[in-house]
C-alpha cells in the first residue's frame, strides 16, 4: 500500500473538521495560540491510527471524526505544556518556534487548557449525535480522559520528570513511555475500534496492536533525537543525551534499541494478521512509525 496519499487524504480530513472546531474568524489572541499549535504540520498520527481502526473493523468514519480530532488536540496541549520552560523548555517544535516562544508563557498555558477543555467538549457533543451509540461514546470519552489524565500521559510526563537526575533502568524507563507516548496512542486505536463496533477479540488484538507501536514509537523518537535528525523531528535534537536523560537508545545502545523498534513492530503486524486488506493502512502506519528511525 501506498501511505502517503492515505495520509495526505487523512490529513485534509482532520484538517477541515478541526478548522471548524477551532476557526480562524475568532481574532483574539487566544484562538491565535491555539490555532498556531493546532496547524504548524503536525503528522496527525492519532487521529489517523483511530479512524485506520474504524476501517480495520468495517466502522463508519465520519462517526470518529470527533473523537479523532479531539484526541489530536489532547496531543497538540501536552506538546504546548511539555514545551514550556518549566517542563523540557524547548523553543523549536516541528521546525517552527514553540508556543510561549511566539505568545509568551501565559498564554501557551492557556492555550494547552483551551485545548484540552475543547477535546472533552467536542467529545461529550459527538457522543450525544445521533449515529453514535451515547453508551459507546461515554466508554470512549471515559477511556480518552484516563489515558490523558494522571493515571496515562501526565503520571508519565511527571515520572519523566522525576527521573532526570537519577539513574532510571529499562523497566522505569518502560513504564513512563507507555504512559507518557503509549496511552493516548492505544486511547486512539481502541477509540476507532469500539466506536466501529468491534467484537471482543478484534479489540483485543489492536489493543495489543497499539500497545506496541506505541511503545515503539517513542523509541523511534529517541532514536531520531540521539542520532541528530532535526530535518526530520523538527526539534532541536540531542536533548535528551544533553539533559541525561534515560532512553532506550541510552540504556541499550542505538543498535538494540532499534532491534526492540523492529521487534515491537512484528508483534504489533503479527497482531494483524487475522484481519482482511482493510487493515493495510494500520500495517503501513506501523511500520511507517518505525521506519523513520531505523530501516526495517
Ligand atoms: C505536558 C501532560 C504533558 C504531557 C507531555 C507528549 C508529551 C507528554 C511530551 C512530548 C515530548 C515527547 C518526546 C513525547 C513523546 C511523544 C512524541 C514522540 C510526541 C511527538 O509526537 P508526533 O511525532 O508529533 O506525533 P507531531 O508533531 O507529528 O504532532
Amino acid at each position: 500500500m501506498n501511505l502517503e496519499p492515505y495520509l495526505a487524504r487523512r490529513q485534509q480530513q482532520i484538517d477541515r473538521f478541526l478548522e471548524r472546531c477551532i476557526p480562524s474568524s475568532h481574532p483574539d489572541k487566544l484562538t491565535q495560540a491555539m490555532r498556531y499549535s493546532l496547524f504548524s504540520g503536525g503528522k496527525r498520527i492519532r487521529p489517523i491510527l483511530a479512524l485506520a481502526a474504524s476501517d480495520a473493523v468495517a466502522g463508519e468514519a465520519s462517526r470518529v471524526l470527533p473523537f479523532a480530532c479531539a484526541i489530536e488536540m489532547i496531543h497538540t496541549y501536552s506538546l504546548v505544556h511539555d514545551d514550556l520552560p518549566a517542563m523540557d523548555d524547548d523553543a523549536l517544535r516541528r521546525g517552527k518556534p514553540t508556543s510561549h516562544m511566539m505568545f509568551g508563557e501565559g498564554l501557551a498555558i492557556l492555550a494547552g487548557d483551551g485545548l484540552l477543555t475543547e477535546a472533552f467538549r467536542l467529545m461529550a457533543e459527538a457522543a450525544a449525535k445521533p449515529g453514535v451509540d451515547p453508551a459507546r461514546g461515554l466508554l470512549v470519552l471515559a477511556e480518552v480522559a484516563k489515558a490523558a489524565g494522571a493515571r496515562g500521559m501526565v503520571a508519565g510526563q511527571a515520572a519523566d520528570m522525576n527521573a532526570e537526575n537519577s539513574v532510571a533502568d529499562l523497566p522505569t524507563v518502560e513504564w513512563i513511555h507507555i504512559r507518557k507516548t503509549g496511552a493516548l496512542i492505544r486511547a486512539a486505536v481502541r477509540a476507532g475500534a469500539l466506536l466501529g463496533a468491534a467484537q471482543s477479540d478484534q479489540l483485543r488484538r489492536l489493543t495489543r496492536y497499539a500497545d506496541g507501536i506505541g511503545l515503539a514509537f517513542q523509541i523511534a523518537d529517541d532514536i531520531l533525537d540521539a542520532e541528530g535528525s532535526t530535518a526530520v523531528t523538527g526539534k532541536h535534537s540531542g536533548r535528551d543525551q544533553a539533559r541525561r536523560k534515560a532512553t532506550f537508545p541510552a540504556l541499550l545502545g542505538l543498535s538494540a534499541a532499534k532491534e526492540r523498534a523492529r521487534e515491537l513492530l512484528d508483534n504489533s503486524l503479527r497482531e494483524l494478521r487475522p484481519f482482511p486488506e482493510r487493515a493495510e493502512p494500520l500495517r503501513a502506519i506501523a511500520r511507517f512509525v518505525v521506519g523513520r528511525a531505523c530501516p526495517v
